[in-house]
């Protein structure tokens, strides 16, 4: 198992930061810098700077690199934005073969699409320009992945699925139906922004996922400060640890200075980097 953090490129020249890392964590992850509007500024002009100075940093280091992500409705270039239907399919497409290409062999685990399911009771996918181009775009952008990166593990991911729940279960079925018939598909990411804690279900939840026969991984851990965070993050490692098949935790970040969106405190080091409870 690995134990990771999300990362940005630009706190790479920080040494308290760059201590953390060193000494904690053993896979990082791009917290922007391999997004679409980050890699594919203009289309088919790609842009691997700031991307390759996590990837680099991860190689240098002896640090796993997860990739985050290829498809997500958000974070689009404008220029994707604007575009629909065939050409946007085809756009999409050619983005997760040249990104995953240009990082094959490197990469542990993409997240390959982000977020695509909707919130609420439905268990349906969510409305974006990427699903109107049709409801096959997802297992697409899985085929493409694996052609460009056959060694990387490909997984979905989303948030609210830590649990039991419509949303989940949605996932679920999809996941169930890719392997039925054949669609690459090895992990599931569950975000684990644990505004609340984990629920009393989020074993189960991990188990479930495993039981179809894919890996399951926390991609964005944290949990805001509060008197049950310590007992939180340990409720989590535990359940990954029992879960058959969860095979890594990765933090949405190092300390809790910077956090996205700069509250909450709901890292494992504080804003001067020492180690909290948790
Ligand atoms: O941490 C990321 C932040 O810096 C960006 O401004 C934000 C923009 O959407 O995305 C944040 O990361 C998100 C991740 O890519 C997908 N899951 C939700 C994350 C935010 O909690």
């Amino acid at each position: 198992r690995y134990f990771g953090a999300a990362v940005a490129a630009g706190k790479l020249g920080d040494s308290v930061y760059t201590g953390i890392l060193d000494r904690e964590f053993n896979s990082v992850t791009a917290e922007n810098e391999m997004k679409w509007d980050a890699t594919e500024p203009q289309q088919n002009q790609f842009n691997f700077t700031n991307a390759d100075r996590i990837a680099n940093y991860a190689a240098a280091n002896g640090k796993l690199l997860r990739g985050h992500t290829l498809l997500w409705h958000s974070q689009q270039p404008g220029w994707a934005q604007a575009l629909s239907g065939t050409a946007l399919r085809n756009a999409a497409i050619n983005h997760v073969t040249r990104v995953a290409g240009q990082y094959r062999g490197r990469i542990h685990s993409w997240d390959v699409v982000n977020e695509a399911f909707a919130d609420g009771t439905s268990g349906g996918r969510r409305d974006s320009n990427l699903q109107r181009t049709g409801n096959d775009w997802i297992e697409a952008a899985f085929r493409a992945a694996r052609a460009a990166d056959p060694a990387a593990k490909l997984c979905y991911n989303d948030y609210n699925t830590d649990g039991i729940n419509a949303k989940s279960t949605g996932i679920y079925t999809m996941v169930r139906d890719f392997k039925a018939r054949g669609v690459p598909i090895d992990c599931v990411g569950l975000q684990s922004h644990l505004t609340n804690g984990p629920p009393g279900d989020y074993q189960a939840n991990l188990q479930r996922f495993a039981n179809l026969g894919v890996d399951v991984q926390i991609t964005e851990l944290d949990i805001p400060q509060g008197s049950n965070q310590a007992k939180a993050y340990a409720h989590v490692t535990r359940a990954c640890l029992a879960a058959a098949r969860c095979n890594g935790i990765t933090a949405w970040g190092a300390r809790d200075s910077g956090y996205w969106p700069g509250n909450g405190n709901p890292l494992l080091f504080d804003r001067s980097g020492n180690k909290k409870a948790a």
